[in-house]
């Protein structure tokens, strides 16, 4: 059984439900400053999420979904742009306070912080936008919660792949029987096994809750707290009316027991 000495943290759909109201958004705006007709609907970007990654992302979509427009010659550079428009109206969503931390979530965080467990987080979505996002839902000692911010191009690539996993156990010299992940997608369930990380904690959303999670060794509808209990999909919580740190290390010892 091998010690549990830390948790690695999705961003997007687990510590808050940014994709609908928030990416989704600052996509469309960024496509309407530029002068495009693109339009991504919920139900269209529900599609979309099964790319990763904003610049991927978009280039799913003109594959797919809108192959009569013709990129420019300089295509990479004109979804980088696109991109960083997007970030931008992102981050000013950010701090502008309109996107929370889900339930539990920075309960969870403390907890673990004071229990002595290492944190990081590994996420596909762009640096910029995890530090805002820590930063105007934690405060300014957001930095002093997590050790490791694995994000975006950091590695060449992106989930499903395990590379921003691998990359942030890497960063803290942690064998992935150490590490406990929590995601909230098929993606990223896949990143997790395919980085060799025996424990994952799923906590699904609007657009997760159907998807996929083979292999997961526990799956919640949210993190929870006193006021609002986690409902179990699958696994157990050991009698805890929400995901403690208690619950997670009895899971962890159990999957790693074998
Ligand atoms: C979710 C993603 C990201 C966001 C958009 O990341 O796939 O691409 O949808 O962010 P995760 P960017 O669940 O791994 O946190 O536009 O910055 O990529
Ligand atoms: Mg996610």
């Amino acid at each position: 059984m091998a010690d549990l000495k830390a948790l690695l943290f999705d961003v997007d759909g687990t510590l808050a439900d940014t994709e609908r109201d928030g990416h989704r958004v600052a996509f469309n705006r960024a496509f309407e400053e530029a002068g495009l007709d693109w339009h991504w609907s919920e139900e269209l970007y529900g599609r979309l999420l099964a790319v990763t990654g904003g610049k991927e992302r978009m280039r799913f979509y003109l594959n797919e979904f809108n192959a009569a427009f013709q990129l420019p010659e300089n295509g990479d550079e004109f979804i980088a742009d696109l991109h960083k428009s997007k970030t931008r109206h992102f981050t000013d969503m950010l701090k502008e306070g309109k996107i929370p931390l889900r339930t539990g979530v920075k309960r969870l965080l403390t907890e673990a912080k004071n229990a002595g467990l290492r944190l990081a987080v590994a996420t596909t979505t762009t640096p910029e936008n995890v530090s805002t996002l820590l930063q105007s839902t934690l405060g300014n000692d957001w930095q002093s919660y997590f050790e490791v911010i694995a994000a975006g191009d950091i590695v060449p690539n992106k989930k499903p792949a395990p590379d921003i996993y691998v990359w942030a156990m890497q960063q803290m010299s942690l064998d992935p029987a150490e590490c406990l992940a929590l995601e909230d997608s098929a993606n990223g369930v896949k990143s997790v096994i395919g980085a060799k990380i025996p424990t994952l904690v799923v906590t699904v959303n609007g657009y997760t809750r159907n998807e996929d999670f083979t292999g997961a060794s526990l799956i919640v509808d949210q993190f929870g707290d006193a006021d609002s209990p986690s409902s179990v999909i699958s696994g157990s919580l050991y009698g805890d009316a929400f995901v403690t740190i208690e619950a997670l290390r009895t899971l962890h010892g159990e999957i790693t027991a074998g």
